[in-house]
């Protein structure tokens, strides 16, 4: 059993890094491993912030652009020199070696125009043969699993014995987060694929059971059959304007996957706005060297090193005998903004617009900008105006002093350092926890992460402005509406619950039962969440545990209608837009709105990585209309204040009115 004080000890003892608190580990020994890298003794602020670049086209047409994408395994520089370059994998361009990068380039899009990715897993070396995992790779959960053959993919792997655990091919899949994509263009998570190496055993799986089924029905809509070793997407933009990402998505797999590296932006532009009302221009495809951005994305990430500069994840952290046993959630030692340690970014006397993306594994940020890096609580001294959320911009703009920002979730903010004198220097800091969030106010109800390392993320260095800003002051914006919902054609009662697992407590997905408690259900377990098609629903998610999670429902961006202990509390004003990813907080209803209008088998999870991992997540399959079948979990509809009553467990009936 780790106690709070043991890891703390070690914590201070390595550098705060992999803090495991009480709360996510029930059970296991002390860490096995501590990085030696201590977060403190890297130099903060000394490279400049890297801007990713638009992702280059293989053809762009009136009908659709095309991209062929691969995975890669490449060295970056994520520490400040003399540290060496980290091994990480991430997205690029097959037609352009050098666009690879972390986070990836960002691919640039528009409303109205599709975009078709071949996506190509290439985690293979010079001559072709597998590359193994940069991390350790527990192979006992439920996972992607290649080694278990046909038979045994998508299930349980046995331990090989190796501290590091699975050291075969590594599955991949990409998932576009927040998009309104096609089932067989979703990134399901058993639809990963092997890369298509020379040394892959006779005996392992090279997809996953769904891979077959998705790659059919994109030939029979496009004419066009994946090549082994990848898998081609089309994604129809027909949705609001909005600031999407693109990561890896393998079933039992995505933590460790994703802390590797892989994952870029997306951005959905459109003409909601006249061109200039808003800060820009973000990177585009053929810019002049000299071109200046004004609309960035800041993909902040937490990450331990090694002392060689390696990332580090924890492993062969229990007391498991035979390998790397899944860690509940992790914590990393430093902040990364763009692929880059606590960079430095000179702004001019104007409007920023950033794209703000918690890209962490479990880490949720509490962000503000002040004049002191270190002091805390920290004081702002320029607002934050949220102008979007995940699904495209609110009804108008609201000024933060702090934005909370869970794993996955998007902000789209405007800063505006015009009336700030040249020579400044200001700080973006985070107040959120070094360790699991259960809600509350920093310093009062959970220690804010240290001030010396994680609670500090960006330094901006501002200087006069060379040009006219001619974008419209935050404060006199006026952002478009945006319709909204119907009414529901069914509530459906859903729990977030806590269960010992083995020597773990492990957090899962479920509806609830006959007396309103939560009934906890797998990944495995049978479907309960079928939506008919073009139904819209309300979902009240019952949160029994004392963590937030950030639930992520695939295909739709939804509507928050209320919160609190019935679900009945009104929405904070940054909620009030569309979105993909919600904040479920402890002992609360979280009620939401969403209309599924495309057939087929998603998924709706939580987006801690580690709980997503290890079965907090659930299919969410879209029924043709007629074939919605009983034991699907809905209930009467009720569109008003405050959760339902509670009915029988997974029943379902029709609407009221
Ligand atoms: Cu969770």
């Amino acid at each position: 059993m780790v106690s709070r004080r043991q890891v703390l000890a070690a914590g201070a003892a390595g550098g705060a890094a992999a803090l495991i608190p009480a709360g996510w580990a029930a059970s296991g020994r002390a860490l096995a491993a501590i990085p030696p890298l201590d977060a403190g003794d890297i130099p903060k602020y000394v490279a400049p912030l890297r801007i990713p670049p638009a992702m280059p086209a293989v053809a762009t047409g009136p009908e659709r652009d095309e991209y062929v994408i691969a995975v890669r395994q490449f060295r970056q520089q994520i520490l400040p020199r003399p540290w060496p370059r980290t091994t990480v994998w991430g997205y690029g361009s097959t037609a352009h070696a050098g666009s690879f990068g972390c986070p990836a380039p960002t691919i640039m899009a528009r409303v109205g125009r599709p975009v078709r990715v071949t996506w190509v897993n290439q985690l293979v070396d010079d001559r072709g043969d597998h590359l193994p995992h940069l991390l350790p790779v527990d192979p006992t959960v439920h996972w992607a699993n290649p080694a278990g053959g046909i038979d045994h993919r998508d299930g349980h792997g046995r331990p090989d014995g190796s501290r590091l655990g699975y050291r075969g091919p590594v599955p991949q899949v990409v998932h576009l987060h927040g998009a309104h994509s096609a089932q067989e263009s979703d990134g399901h998570s058993e639809a990963w694929y092997l890369p298509a190496a020379r040394d892959i055993p006779a005996d392992f799986a090279l997809t996953g059971g769904a891979y077959a089924e998705f790659r059919s029905r994109f030939a029979e809509r496009y004419e066009l059959r994946w090549a082994p070793g990848s898998a081609t997407f089309e994604y129809d933009n027909d949705q609001r304007p909005c600031t999407l990402w693109y990561h890896d998505h393998t079933l039992g797999l995505t933590r460790e996957n994703v802390y590797a590296g892989p994952a870029g932006f997306y951005l959905l532009g459109g003409d909601d706005l006249p061109d200039g009302v808003l800060p820009g221009p973000a990177p585009g495809r053929d810019d002049p060297s000299t071109t200046g951005y004004h609309d960035i994305p800041l993909m902040i990430q937490d990450r331990s090193f090694t002392a060689d500069g390696d990332l580090f994840y924890p492993g062969g952290y229990s007391s498991h005998p035979d390998g790397p046993v899944w860690v509940p959630g992790f914590s990393g030692s430093t902040m990364v903004v763009n692929g880059r340690t606590w960079p430095t970014f000179t702004v001019q006397r104007r409007r920023y617009r950033f794209r703000l993306l918690n890209g962490c594994n479990s880490r949720f940020l509490l962000l503000s900008v002040a004049a002191n890096a270190t002091a805390r609580p920290a004081r702002p001294v320029l607002p934050v105006w949220q102008i979007g959320s995940d699904g495209g911009l609110l009804p108008e703009p609201v000024p933060h002093e702090r934005v909370a920002l869970g794993p996955a979730q998007r902000v789209d903010a405007i800063v505006d350092f015009t009336d700030v004198p040249a020579g400044t220097e200001l700080y973006l800091v985070n107040e959120g926890p070094d360790g699991m969030y259960g809600g509350g106010r920093p310093g009062v109800d959970f220690a804010p992460a240290d001030p010396r390392t994680t609670g500090q993320v960006l330094r901006f260095v501002v200087t006069d402005a060379t040009g006219a800003d001619p974008s419209v002051p935050p404060e006199q914006l006026r952002l478009p509406s945006h319709p909204r919902l119907g009414a529901a054609q069914r509530v459906r009662r859903l729990s977030l619950n806590e269960r010992r697992s083995g020597e773990s407590t492990i957090m899962l997905l479920g509806v609830l039962d006959e007396r309103g408690r939560g009934l906890p259900l797998r990944w495995s377990d049978p479907p309960t969440e079928q939506p008919a098609l073009g139904d819209t629903e309300v979902w009240e998610v019952r949160n029994f545990t004392r963590h937030v999670h950030p639930v992520h429902l695939h295909q739709v961006q939804f509507e928050l209608l209320g919160r609190g202990h019935s679900g009945g509390v009104r929405p904070d004003p940054g909620d009030r837009g569309w979105m993909d990813t919600v904040l479920a907080y402890p002992w609360e209803v979280t009620r939401i709105k969403a209309r599924f209008d495309r057939p087929g088998r998603y998924a709706w999870h939580c987006h801690l990585l580690e709980h997503e991992d290890n079965e907090m997540m659930r299919p969410l399959n879209v029924l043709p209309r007629g074939a919605a079948a009983a034991g699907d979990g809905g209930s009467a509809t009720g569109d008003g204040g405050a959760a339902s009553a509670p009915a029988g467990p997974g029943s379902a009936s029709t609407p009221t009115g």
